[in-house]
């Protein structure tokens, strides 16, 4: 049953845990919260947050599916329909014909947004959630009021929802715009990425000098690749695939290795201090010597593990392997034991 509820490659997060990913905090100000609807409409409303909080509210079961491979199922949330707040009293929609997207966009330092097309919202009917598991919104997770769109990736729920702008043409989120986040994110289809950002030859190229230092190189194909001595510092690689690669020594100081895939790789002696590799998988991969120091684990992969602790294809981890306490906080507990059991 479960089983049917996980899309493909997302692990469940355990027990309470629930991850903070991404900003942590809403834009300080001093004026108090509102919900404006704005844009392609019929009529600006703008929502006093007092006047949302005693609306009667709903519940709902759901789960959560992050694009770095945690999912968290039946999480319950409570808050209001996001249709209901997008109606005149007539019960007609608040949009215009020529409206065709939806902008969420967060009182946030960045201004964080994302958007959905106007089909999507009245599909997926969305939550305006002001409570998760009978607790309002902690300030880390979006509070006092965040969208949670079911059936997308969790990019798709902004934290600090303040503001939903119609539109007659998408105007791409942060994440969807600055990390290459699919703008689809259906996690039935893997829809993290969108395809690589350099061509086929500019890879060779690259690949030949053994140079990816500070380049922006999502989606990488590097699938059994010798790359030894590789210097990939500080090199944006979020989603690249290194499967079997030959890594000796290879430098991926402070790079971004989000949800790259390293399934069998040997990356002896490879260092990844500072690195992002959240969700990133090591299945398989030889990482004696390697240095796991000051990394982010959110999520990452080293071994599929059961209750013996026992996997076919865990990592090549022992003493030699390196990392540290700042590391093994972001990993989830089961992946931090077998990480632990192979180091001794
Ligand atoms: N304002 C804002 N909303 C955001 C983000 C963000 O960085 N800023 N990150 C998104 C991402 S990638 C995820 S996975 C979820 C994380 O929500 P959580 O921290 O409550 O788990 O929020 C989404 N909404
Ligand atoms: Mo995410």
């Amino acid at each position: 049953m479960t089983e049917k509820r996980l899309p493909p490659n997302q692990q469940l997060v355990k027990g309470e845990r629930w991850p903070v990913v991404g900003e942590r905090s809403p834009r300080e100000s001093d004026s108090p919260w509102t919900l404006t609807v704005t844009g392609e409409v019929v009529r600006e409303v703008v929502y006093e947050f007092q006047e949302l909080v005693s609306r009667p509210s709903i519940r709902r079961s759901i789960d959560v599916h992050c694009v770095t491979r945690w999912s968290k199922l039946s999480m319950q949330f409570e808050g209001l329909r996001l249709l209901d707040l997008l109606q005149l009293e007539s019960g007609a929609p608040l949009w215009k014909e020529s409206a065709r997207y939806v902008s969420f966009v967060a009182r946030s330092d960045r201004s964080h947004s994302t958007s959905l097309s106007l089909e999507d919202v009245i599909e997926l009917d969305p939550l305006v959630a002001l409570r998760a598991d009978g607790r309002p919104l902690d300030g880390e997770h979006g509070g006092p009021i965040r969208m949670v769109v079911p059936g997308r990736y969790f990019y798709k729920s902004v934290k600090w929802l303040e503001c939903i702008e119609f539109l007659s043409e998408d105007r791409l989120g942060y994440w969807e715009a600055e990390a290459g986040y699919h703008n689809d994110a259906d996690p039935w289809k893997e829809q993290r990425y969108i395809a690589a950002t350099i061509s086929k030859q500019e890879a060779k190229r690259l690949i030949e000098q053994r140079d990816f230092s500070g380049r922006d190189l999502l989606s990488l194909q590097a699938v059994g690749m010798k790359l030894s001595n590789l210097n990939a510092m500080a090199a944006a690689l979020r989603n690249a695939d290194f499967s079997r690669a030959v890594l000796l020594d290879a430098n991926f100081r402070e790079s971004n290795l989000s949800n790259a895939i390293f399934h069998g790789a040997d990356l002896r002696r490879a260092d990844f201090r500072g690195a992002d590799l959240e969700g990133a998988d090591f299945k398989g991969a030889d990482l004696r010597g390697t240095d796991l120091r000051d990394t982010s684990l959110f999520g990452t992969t080293f071994g599929n593990v059961d209750s013996t602790l026992t996997s076919c294809n865990a990592a090549n981890v022992d003493p030699t392997t390196r990392v540290n306490e700042t590391a093994l906080t972001s990993l989830a507990p089961e992946q931090r034991r077998l990480l632990e059991a192979s180091r001794q």
